[in-house]
């Protein structure tokens, strides 16, 4: 009999000696045949005759392939977020999905990922990843490091969040991105949405000023957003969603 083991998306196997990745279970209803099963033998009484009624003879089995394997479970998100500690991401997740991370304003309160929900209109949704905050040097072992990366190596894109307090968001740009560059230069070059986040700190006026502003490295204008207040989430939601249908057709052709 057939033994199935079921795995969650977003397993990869691999061979535990050599590493090699023997299937990556990246879509739903995948099946595979890890190993074959050995064939079973034949009793004596198989062979029994009218004269012999116990032969000695007997058929055995083969056994069946045997090895070891690893297997690790990668999330799958529409949406990785990255950003310093203490910038907002969980705070973000937890305004537009149910996710209820936790959240201080202490570095490194996120430890390990959290994955949300984001429902778009009546019918759609998308799915966001909260990961630890990245330093500088992140990708030396500073920090928490960076391991937790491979959790956002399978979105389809990320959404950096700036502190909008910050002195200097070409530099935390180009932060953020170097150590996304020195764990996966693949991951580097994924689709990115940048946002300017905690923006109920600035007045009006500050804000105005702010709306016209470039970062060095990113195309396109940085959405200004309040996970407080709600400003401007509302728009970075549906410009997401956008993005992800756009990133659905590239794929598709
Ligand atoms: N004023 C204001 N404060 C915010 C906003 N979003 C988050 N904060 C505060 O910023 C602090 C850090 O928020 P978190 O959401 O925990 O930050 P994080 O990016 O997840 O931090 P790590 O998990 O450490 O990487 C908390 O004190 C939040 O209350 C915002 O929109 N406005
Ligand atoms: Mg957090």
């Amino acid at each position: 009999e057939d033994l199935i083991i079921k795995v969650p998306v977003g397993t990869i196997i691999r061979d535990a000696k050599t590493g090699k990745v023997i299937i990556d279970v990246d879509t739903a209803g995948k099946t595979y045949m890890m190993a074959k099963g050995g064939k079973g033998g034949k009793g004596n009484s198989n062979f029994a005759t009218p004269v012999n009624r116990a032969p000695r003879y007997a058929e055995p089995g083969k056994p069946g392939q045997s090895f070891s394997v690893e297997l690790e479970l990668k999330l799958l998100a529409d949406v990785g977020l990255v950003g310093f500690p203490n910038a907002g991401k969980s705070t973000f997740i937890s305004v537009v999905s149910e996710a209820k991370p936790k959240i201080a304003d202490y570095p490194f309160t996120t430890l390990e990922p959290n994955l949300g929900i984001v429902r778009v209109g009546d019918y759609d949704s998308f799915t966001v990843a909260d990961i630890p905050g990245i330093i500088e040097g992140a990708s030396d072992g500073k920090g928490l490091g960076i391991q937790f990366l491979k959790h956002i190596e399978r979105t389809g894109i990320l959404l950096f969040l700036i502190d909008i307090t910050s002195e200097n968001y070409d530099a935390d740009f180009a932060t953020l991105n170097g150590e996304l560059k020195k764990f996966s230069p693949a991951l580097a070059k994924k689709k990115k949405i940048l946002a300017l986040s905690k923006a109920d700190v600035f007045s009006d006026e500050e804000l105005a000023t702010l709306q016209k502003v470039k970062v060095k490295g990113y195309r396109g204008k940085p959405v200004i957003i309040s996970s407080a207040t709600g400003y401007n989430i509302e728009p970075l939601v549906k410009r997401i969603w956008d993005e992800i249908k756009e990133n659905d057709k590239k794929t598709k052709i």
